[in-house]
C-alpha cells in the first residue's frame, strides 16, 4: 500500500512514463526518484511523492528547481546521494549582464510559463519580447499574465492588453490581481496534476504574490514596492511549490540582465509576425533598411508593423549574431585545449 501512495504521489509531481525509462536507462536497480524542489549550497531539498527530503549535493552534478533526479542510499540516515539527474525536458537558461556569460540552467521541466506584466508599469514590451523568446527556447509554453489589474482604470487595462498583444502573437493574455482575486481563474486550466509551470517577471511584478494565491497559503515572501515602482529583489530561493490540486509552480527571481544569448529558435518564434514578413522581401540577403523591395519597411510605412517592434528584433539578432561569433570562438579555444592535452598524452605514452 506504500509502494501504491508514493507513486501516486510521484505522477502529481509529474512523473511518468518517459521519466520511469530515463530513470531505468541509468542501469542502477537502487536508484530512486525524487524531483527537487529547492537548491541551496551543497544541499537540495527534493520531494518523493511522499516526503520532503534533505539530499548533499556534489559540485560535480549541477542540480536545479524542478530536476529529476536519480538518488542512491537513504534519505533517513543522511546517506542519500544524487546518482545522476535525468535528461532535462524544458531547460530555463539565463545569462549574465556580460557577453558571453554561459547561460546558467536556473530551471527545468517546465511545461508553461507565466510571464508576468505588471499594470503599474514595472515592465515593457521591449523586455516581454526577450522573455518570449527565451521561453520559446526553453521548451515551454509561454502565458502573458498582465497582474496588479486592481492598479489600473478598466481603460488602462484595455490599453495594455492590446499594446501587449502586438507582441505576444500566438500566445494567450490573461489579465489577474492578486489583490481582488479578478481573473485568477482562467490560471486553473494550467495547473493541473503533474503539470509544471514557471513565474517568469521582474522583481515587484507580483509572481510571489500569485503563488501564494494559488497555493492558498503564504509559502513565499513578497516585498513591497519601492515609490518609484521598480520592486525589491524579494526571493531569494527557488522554489518549486505543490499546490494542493496538484499542479506544481516555480517561482525565480526578478531577471534585470536579460541576454537572449542561445536563444535563436526562441527569439524567430517571438517574432513569428516580423520573420514571416522578411520571407516576403524581394533581396534573400535584405538588411530591412529600406532597399526597394523590403517587405518589413512596407509594413512599418503602413503602419502594420511597429517600429520598435522591428528595432527590438534587429538588436535581438544583433546580439545573437554576436552570441554566435563567440560560441565559435569558443569552439575553437576547446579544439586547441584538446589537441594540446592528445599531444601531452602522446608524449607522456611515449616516454
Ligand atoms: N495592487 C496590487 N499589488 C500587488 C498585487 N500583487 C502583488 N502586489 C504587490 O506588489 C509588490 C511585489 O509583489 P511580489 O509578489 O513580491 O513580486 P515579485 O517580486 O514578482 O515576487 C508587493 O508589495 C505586493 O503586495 C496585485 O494584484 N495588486
Ligand atoms: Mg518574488
Ligand atoms: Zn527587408
Amino acid at each position: 500500500m506504500v509502494a501504491t501512495s508514493a507513486f501516486s504521489g510521484l505522477t502529481a509531481l509529474g512523473w511518468d512514463q518517459r521519466w520511469i525509462s530515463a530513470l531505468a536507462d541509468l542501469g542502477d536497480p537502487v536508484l530512486w526518484p525524487a524531483r527537487v524542489s529547492r537548491v541551496d549550497r551543497g544541499m537540495c531539498t527534493a520531494m518523493t511523492g511522499s516526503a520532503e527530503v534533505r539530499i548533499a549535493t556534489e559540485r560535480a552534478v549541477e542540480v536545479v528547481v524542478g530536476d529529476w533526479v536519480g538518488v542512491s542510499g537513504s534519505a533517513t540516515d543522511r546517506t542519500a546521494r544524487i546518482a545522476a539527474v535525468l535528461p532535462r525536458r524544458a531547460a530555463f537558461r539565463r545569462t549574465g549582464p556580460a557577453m558571453g556569460a554561459d547561460a546558467k540552467v536556473v530551471a527545468a521541466n517546465i511545461d508553461t510559463v507565466f510571464v508576468c506584466d505588471a499594470l503599474d508599469g514595472s515592465l515593457g514590451l521591449r523586455h516581454l519580447e526577450r522573455f518570449l523568446a527565451l521561453v520559446w527556447q526553453s521548451g515551454a509554453t509561454p502565458v502573458v499574465v498582465i497582474t496588479k489589474s486592481d492598479a489600473a482604470s478598466p481603460r488602462d487595462v484595455t490599453d495594455a492588453v492590446a499594446a501587449v498583444m502586438t507582441v505576444a502573437g500566438e500566445v494567450s493574455v490573461v489579465v489577474v490581481s492578486s489583490r481582488t482575486g479578478y481573473g485568477v481563474l482562467a490560471l486553473e486550466r494550467y495547473l493541473v496534476p503533474g503539470r509544471t509551470v514557471a513565474l517568469l517577471g521582474l522583481s515587484g511584478a507580483g509572481k510571489s504574490t500569485l503563488v501564494n494565491l494559488l497555493a492558498g497559503a503564504e509559502v513565499l515572501t513578497t516585498g513591497a514596492v519601492r515609490g518609484d515602482g521598480s520592486g525589491r529583489h524579494t526571493t531569494t530561493h527557488r522554489e518549486l511549490v505543490l499546490l494542493p490540486n496538484g499542479g506544481l509552480l516555480i517561482d525565480t527571481p526578478g531577471m534585470r540582465a536579460l541576454s537572449v544569448l542561445g536563444a535563436g529558435g526562441g527569439v524567430e518564434q517571438a517574432f513569428g509576425d516580423v520573420e514571416s514578413l522578411a520571407g516576403d522581401c524581394r533581396y534573400p540577403n535584405c538588411s530591412h533598411s529600406g532597399e526597394s523591395g523590403c517587405a518589413i519597411t512596407a509594413a512599418v510605412a503602413d503602419g502594420q508593423l511597429q517600429p520598435g517592434r522591428l528595432e527590438a528584433w534587429l538588436r535581438l539578432r544583433a546580439e545573437l549574431a554576436s552570441s554566435t561569433v563567440q560560441d565559435a570562438r569558443g569552439d575553437v579555444a576547446e579544439r586547441k585545449r584538446r589537441k594540446a592535452a592528445k599531444f601531452a598524452a602522446r608524449r607522456a605514452s611515449k616516454r
